[in-house]
């Protein structure tokens, strides 16, 4: 097997991942700035099928029109050389000071009225070049102490902000939906709408909640000591997975966006079984940083690797499914149980409460002694993971 990805597979990158000069908060950049034209180039060459971009990743913010549109051409130009898509396009509402208190839920009313602007004139770009996913990380919409920012408030100005965008969208006929893309702190002491499921609730708030949906990241969840493959797997229950940001983790520190596949490679493994047998359909898409180590050379290693390792754990993933020792240990740990009905069909509640073999009559001693054989099942998939298996 090669691991050569192909665009069948759906791998997309941002363009803010490859072309992550390595500036942190304590050290400048250490690579040269990527041409926009140049990613799409690469990136098409490695095997990916799309391309994702921030308003300003493309456009520098302080562009003029004439300026702007010869950015556009030159990237769809790039586009159209190399088939490269555009599946999900999304607004820097964060690295400009004038967002430094958040942009939907700034406390100023002119800065929310501009962040409506910017992301309005950036969804109007995304529909052009075909992408059917916004995505809206609220990455300074939070604060760093308690009467800084009234909670409640500021739920409202996000919900009147998505509220209007959806209208803006249906008004002009778009395809699009949005996606929104939790995350518990970093760049703020804290943000709102932390994780999946504090999105999910809050999309069940708004006037148009089936043009919503959550763009998890696995860091994201991780950051917050989360399982993340728990979380998708809500997010594909409510039928709410529109898009996701894969990358790699080491437990609860700051932001890693290490390469998908280093970190918890588990939960990788976990994650890649789950969307391969769940039916998502959406783009594999990247969200990680070349280390700042790297020249470009290692970045472009450092891309090959997300889609190598996603490839990997995809083949490992259907051998651990595959095997007939495997199907066996599932029965043995009851997951067909679990998929049936606690109560049997025409069955009621009534008929339960009198059932004396339910309660009365039930061996309790029996029921807790049964062991559930999961250490077993868990060794099956180690062993696939780590290929001394299969
Ligand atoms: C920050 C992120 C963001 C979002 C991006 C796209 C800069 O931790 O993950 O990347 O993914 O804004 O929506
Ligand atoms: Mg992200
Ligand atoms: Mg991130």
């Amino acid at each position: 097997m090669s691991y050569q990805p192909t665009p069948e597979d759906k791998f997309s990158f941002g363009l803010w991942t490859v072309g992550w000069q390595g500036r942190d908060p304590f050290g400048d950049a250490t690579r040269p700035a990527l041409d926009p034209a140049e990613s799409v180039r690469r990136l098409a060459a490695l095997g990916a099928y799309g391309v994702t971009f921030h308003d300003d990743d493309l456009i520098p913010f302080a562009a003029s029109e004439s300026e702007r549109e010869a950015h556009v051409k030159r990237f769809r130009q790039a586009l159209d050389a190399t088939g490269l898509i555009v599946p999900m396009a999304t607004t820097n509402l964060f690295t400009h000071p004038l967002f430094k208190d958040g942009a939907f839920t700034a406390n100023d009313r002119d800065v929310r009225r501009y962040a409506l602007r910017k992301t309005i004139r950036n969804i109007d770009l995304a529909a052009e070049l075909g992408a059917r996913t916004y995505v809206a990380w609220g990455g300074r919409e939070g604060a760093e102490s308690g009467a800084a920012k009234d909670v409640r408030a500021a739920l409202d100005r996000m919900k009147e902000a998505f509220d209007l965008l959806a209208s803006y969208v249906v008004e002009q006929g778009y395809d699009l939906r949005f996606a929104i893309e939790p995350k518990p702190n970093e760049p703020r002491g804290d943000i709102l709408l932390p994780t999946v499921g504090h999105a999910l609730a809050f999309i069940e708030r708004l006037e148009r909640p089936e043009l919503f949906g959550v763009n998890p990241e696995v860091g994201h969840e991780q950051m917050a000591g989360l399982n993340f493959t728990h979380g998708i797997a809500q997010a594909i229950w409510s039928g709410k997975l529109f898009h996701l940001d894969l990358n790699g983790q080491t437990g609860i520190k700051y932001d890693q966006d290490l390469r998908f596949g280093a970190g918890d490679l588990r939960s990788a493994f976990w994650l890649v079984d789950l969307l391969e047998t769940a039916g998502y359909e959406g783009p594999r898409h990247f969200d990680f940083k070349p280390p700042r180590t790297e020249d470009l050379d290692g970045v472009w290693a450092s891309a090959t690797g997300c889609m190598r390792n996603y490839l990997i754990l995809k083949e490992r993933a259907a051998a651990f499914r595959a095997d007939p020792a495997v199907r066996e240990a599932l029965l043995a740990s009851r997951l067909d149980q679990l998929a049936q009905p606690t109560l049997g069909e025409g069955e009621t509640l009534a008929g339960l409460l009198a059932e004396r073999a339910v309660y009365e009559d039930f061996d309790v001693d029996a029921a807790a002694g049964r062991g559930m054989g999961f250490e077993h099942l868990d060794q099956l998939a180690m062993d696939h993971l780590l290929g001394v298996r299969g």
